[in-house]
């Protein structure tokens, strides 16, 4: 069986002191909760402090963007060899937000999770739809085209250690979530294709929902058949509020 997954996308907040402050109090709260894989990720620069502060915890470090070559003359970007050294086991790859104000193509997105998987780093892998998109009767078409371009030429042997996350791009950062049983119904399709287009693999890889999870909603995502947990924006800036989201998913 899969096993949940909460993961924190911190986006662009907090300095090295507040993240600091907040990896400390959290990884008490969460100290001895089994049966979920906790992570958070965040911006670059704080990756190396909370490396120290998540040592010997049950909380894992991930970044939240990567570039897909190792070294070179590629100005502002970080590789996956800076990754895996300040300790990074996860990195969110092609989030709404990259999509959206950085232009990342969906050929990116493929090329920076064969990059990430090369260096034994776990892609979170984030897909979704827009308003206009969901309201077109679209979403399905536009995630299977996400996923499968995304998954391009992936090793299969890697698969199992992929995650996807769905976040609607409607449902982000906006407060409106989408319902427990809209999000498990698109799951459960990335579920179909992954394992139409992979075979047996496809049980072992896990599917998020993500947008506007909190701790008063996370209870009606975890108890649909096919959601595996959750990626945490806002909610995770806050040590407790985000706890108790981990907390109620093992
Ligand atoms: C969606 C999510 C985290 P929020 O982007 O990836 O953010 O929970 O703030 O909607």
């Amino acid at each position: 069986m899969r096993r949940p997954f909460i993961a924190g996308n911190w986006k662009m907040h907090k300095t090295n002191s507040e993240a600091a402050e907040m990896v400390r109090e959290l990884v008490n709260l969460v100290q001895g909760v089994d049966d979920v894989d906790i992570a958070i990720c965040a911006p670059a620069t704080a990756l190396s402090t909370i490396n120290e502060l998540v040592d010997n915890t049950n909380v894992a470090l991930g970044a939240e963007n990567m570039f897909w070559k190792e070294e070179g003359a590629y100005t502002g970007e970080i590789s996956p060899l800076m990754l895996k050294d300040v300790g990074c086991e996860y990195v969110t790859l092609g989030h709404s937000e990259r999509r959206e104000y950085f232009e990342e193509t969906d050929e990116e997105v493929n090329k920076k999770v064969k990059a990430a998987l090369k260096h034994e780093i776990k892609p979170i892998i984030c897909v979704g739809e827009t308003l206009e998109e969901k309201e077109a009767g679209e979403t399905k078409e536009k995630v299977k085209s996400q996923v499968l371009n995304a998954l391009s030429d992936v090793d299969s042997n890697n698969l199992a250690i992929i995650t996807i996350a769905y976040e609607p791009i409607w449902a982000i950062g906006t407060g409106e979530s989408a319902t427990a049983e809209d999000a498990n119904e698109v799951i459960k399709y990335i579920r179909n294709v992954l394992s139409n287009e992979f075979g047996d693999v496809a049980d072992q890889m896990r599917i998020q929902y993500g947008g506007s999870v909190k701790p008063h909603n996370i209870a009606e995502f975890m108890e649909t058949s096919d959601i595996d947990g959750a990626l945490v924006g806002s909610a995770s800036l806050e040590a407790q509020s985000f706890a108790e989201i981990a907390k109620f998913s093992s």
